[in-house]
């Protein structure tokens, strides 16, 4: 037991020295400012700006989109580092079907999980292992006073119940306060309408302290974030070095909390809700793919969980009914035998059921037993390859 805590403590401390890993996924339209937002958040160019001479081989030039990945090590003041991966995806939304563009990026996360899943069921762990599970996806919303266009309802649909996805109003600087409340209710109201399960900064009023719901209640007034972004910095009237966008009437500090939610969107992002984005996606976004996953992802499954419901709510149904019957009342026996009808009508149908569960229980020990097998044939040939040797797992 003080083994594993000294090994499970060594471990973090190793990946603290590493710096805690968090990915970052962003996706929006063609110069909606996402390399702008990038370079803005990671303080330092990161990818090159659309604004810039085009470069040849820049594929974002192209139709299809692609997905390309930076990674960047931060540290903030106290000195923590953050190994952050940035994933971009230049050419999304510019094909007339952009069906297959979603497809892309479904794909790429589902395939993390996938990869997680074989992983954790591994005997032997592989220990240069890495976790590429996509911990928030920031959305970029193009403002166009009318709510959300039919490829954002789409995409976020399609995206909210894989991974953390966090909209964002881009270049906010170009809304005047009005417009940009405007644009704010109406695509909240959309999302709602809609039903996009986006990231809305959960908590439980229960288990939470006062500090963390005040925040995430701020937070969420906040949503879709109003973002500015600049590539340059300039001097400040008191000297110090800002990043700003340079107006003929002045600067628009980017970090100016009065100015865009640019600060509070990357502090929640790399510091105060970098550890929960992190958690709920594998406590909760992961959990629930892995669970579809092993249960062979069918809606059989979820057919057979919601008839045993069906069963229950019409045996509850007939009890009522039963006990409304009056003795001595007209039409008795008919009605006592319509109910022993409907009784064994429900019983068959119960077995029926049971049967169902009890097969789809069987192909998931089947499955499990399968993978076992596998495992232990790797580890036999790993075994037998020197090169190979046990060493501990890295945190999830
Ligand atoms: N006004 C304003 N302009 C911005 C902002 N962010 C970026 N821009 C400008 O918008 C243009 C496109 O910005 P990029 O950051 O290259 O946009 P992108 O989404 O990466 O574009 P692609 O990679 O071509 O898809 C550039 O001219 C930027 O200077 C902003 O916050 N406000
Ligand atoms: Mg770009």
């Amino acid at each position: 037991m003080v083994a594993v805590i000294q090994s499970s403590a060594l471990r973090k401390k190793k990946s603290l020295k590493k710096g805690i890993q968090f990915t970052l996924m962003v996706v929006g339209q063609s110069g909606t400012g996402r390399s702008t937002f990038i370079n803005s958040l990671c303080g330092q160019e990161v990818v090159v700006p659309s604004s810039t001479i085009p470069d040849p081989k820049d594929d974002s030039l192209k139709k299809e989109m692609t997905m390309r990945t930076e990674n960047v090590e931060l540290e903030d003041a106290e000195g923590v580092k953050i190994s952050l991966t940035i994933i971009d995806t230049p050419g999304f939304g510019d094909s007339i079907d952009n069906e297959m563009t979603f497809e892309k990026i479904i794909d790429y996360i589902r395939h993390q999980y996938d990869e997680i899943l074989l992983e954790e069921s591994r005997v032997r762990r592989n220990p240069r292992f890495k976790d590429g599970r996509v911990h928030a996806l920031l959305y970029f919303i193009v403002p166009t006073g009318h709510g959300l266009r039919e490829i954002d309802v789409t995409i976020m649909s399609k995206l909210s119940s894989l991974v953390n996805v966090i909209p964002v109003i881009s270049k906010s600087d170009s809304l005047t306060r009005e417009e940009l409340e405007l644009n704010k209710k109406l695509i909240n109201e959309d999302m709602k309408h809609y039903g996009i399960p986006i990231y809305g900064f959960p908590f439980d009023l229960d288990y939470d302290d006062e500090e963390t719901i005040d925040a995430n209640t701020y937070l969420k007034t906040l949503i879709p974030f109003a973002v500015v972004g600049s590539n340059d910095t300039f001097e400040a009237d008191d000297g110090s070095l800002i990043r700003a966008r340079k107006y003929p009437w002045g600067l628009v500090d980017i970090e100016d909390p009065e100015q865009s939610d640019f600060i509070i969107l990357r502090n929640a992002l790399l510091i105060s809700h970098l550890q929960d984005l992190k958690e709920y996606t594998h406590e909760v976004l992961y959990e629930k793919f892995r669970t579809e996953a092993l249960s062979g992802k069918n809606d059989e499954a979820d057919e057979a969980d919601d008839s045993v419901l069906q069963v229950a709510q019409a045996k509850e149904i007939i009890k009522s009914r039963s006990a409304s019957v009056g003795k001595g009342s007209e039409g008795y026996l008919a009605r006592e035998e319509q109910i022993k009808l409907e009784e064994e009508r429900l019983r068959e149908y119960e077995e029926k059921v049971e049967q169902e569960l009890l097969k789809k229980r069987q192909e998931l020990l089947d499955r499990e037993k399968e993978l076992r097998e596998m495992e232990e044939r790797l580890t036999k040939e790993r075994l037998q390859s020197p090169a190979l040797s046990a060493a501990p797992t890295e945190d999830y």
